[in-house]
């Protein structure tokens, strides 16, 4: 198919198409971009989320201890946003291909939830979830779909101030997640990278592993990003259009 403004044709797609139905091992990179098609804006590019904001004033512990109310402001509207989202095709297609597929891994850094929601089972949330809440206190985790707080939330333990449970900017990510990350991406035969600009680190690094590793590359973007040059190949669109048709019924 080669419509305007979409460089993926018949042959890239059936080629992404044999490189699955033959992989014993897949493992997924998923960011922003996967969720745009739910109505969630992405974080960079022209309608992103930071436009209005950068993430340094934020996404960072010293942004939330300088005005906890501006930043929970911000991630109560964030979780009012995402609640109003359900997960699209391409959400469906990944489940479909942890259905088929044995030894799979998906490896989001968005904190949406709507991998979850869509069935998603095998997967590591590099950055937390956006609907849980962590006391800066005692570290206690706990679901939270809160959408509104009257007052900065305390924790039920200890009576600490808490936080939104997601990894910002200069916080090391959860314990274990990279690992388990990393042992997939560099044991797969097949890495496919959504919907990412992969400018965020330790993250866009997986790629890098996994092609070095030798797994087969596949990168679905609207743009070229830095992870293009480590993809075997690209397909050029809207993930939500393109996944269904890779992940046919050939898997
Ligand atoms: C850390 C949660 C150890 C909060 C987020 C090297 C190594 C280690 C660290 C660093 C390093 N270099 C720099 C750092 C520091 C920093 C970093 O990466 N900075 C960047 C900006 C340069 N990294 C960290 O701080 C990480 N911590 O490494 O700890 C450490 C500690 C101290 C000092 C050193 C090391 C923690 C990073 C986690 C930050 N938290 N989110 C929240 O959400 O509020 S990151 C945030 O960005 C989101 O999680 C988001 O997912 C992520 C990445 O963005 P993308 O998902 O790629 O989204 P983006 O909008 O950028 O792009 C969307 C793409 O989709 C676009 O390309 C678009 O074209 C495409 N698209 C759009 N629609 C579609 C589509 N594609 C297909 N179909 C469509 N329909
Ligand atoms: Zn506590």
């Amino acid at each position: 198919m080669d419509c305007q403004g979409k460089t993926h044709t018949l042959k890239t797609l059936e080629q992404v198409r044999g490189k699955l139905s033959e992989a014993r091992s897949i493992s997924v990179l998923t960011g922003a971009g996967i969720s745009k098609p739910s109505g969630i804006p992405t974080f960079r590019g022209k309608d992103g989320l930071w436009r209005s904001c950068r993430a340094e004033d934020l996404a960072t512990m010293e942004a939330f201890l300088r005005n906890p109310r501006l930043v929970w402001d911000w991630y109560l509207y964030r979780r009012k946003l995402i609640s109003s989202c359900s997960p699209n095709p391409a959400h469906y297609a990944l489940v479909e291909i942890e259905i088929k597929v044995n030894d799979f891994l998906l490896i989001t850094q968005n904190v949406d939830g709507l991998h979850k929601m869509a069935g998603s089972k095998k997967m590591v949330e590099l950055h937390g979830n956006i609907f849980t809440s962590k006391c800066l206190n005692c570290g206690f985790v706990r679901e939270d779909f809160s959408l509104e707080y009257e007052e900065m939330p305390l924790c039920k333990k200890c009576g600490g101030m808490e936080r939104p449970g997601v990894v910002w900017f200069g916080e090391t990510l959860p314990e274990g997640a990279m690992e388990s990350a990393a042992a997939s991406a560099s044991a797969c035969d097949v890495f496919l990278v959504i919907g990412t600009s992969g400018v965020v680190q330790p993250a866009a690094s997986l790629a890098v592993l996994a092609r070095s590793s030798g797994a087969f590359v596949v990168e679905i973007n609207f743009e070229k990003t830095p992870l293009s040059e480590v993809a075997d190949i690209t397909l050029t669109g809207d993930a939500a259009e393109i996944l269904p048709l890779v992940v046919g019924d050939n898997l």
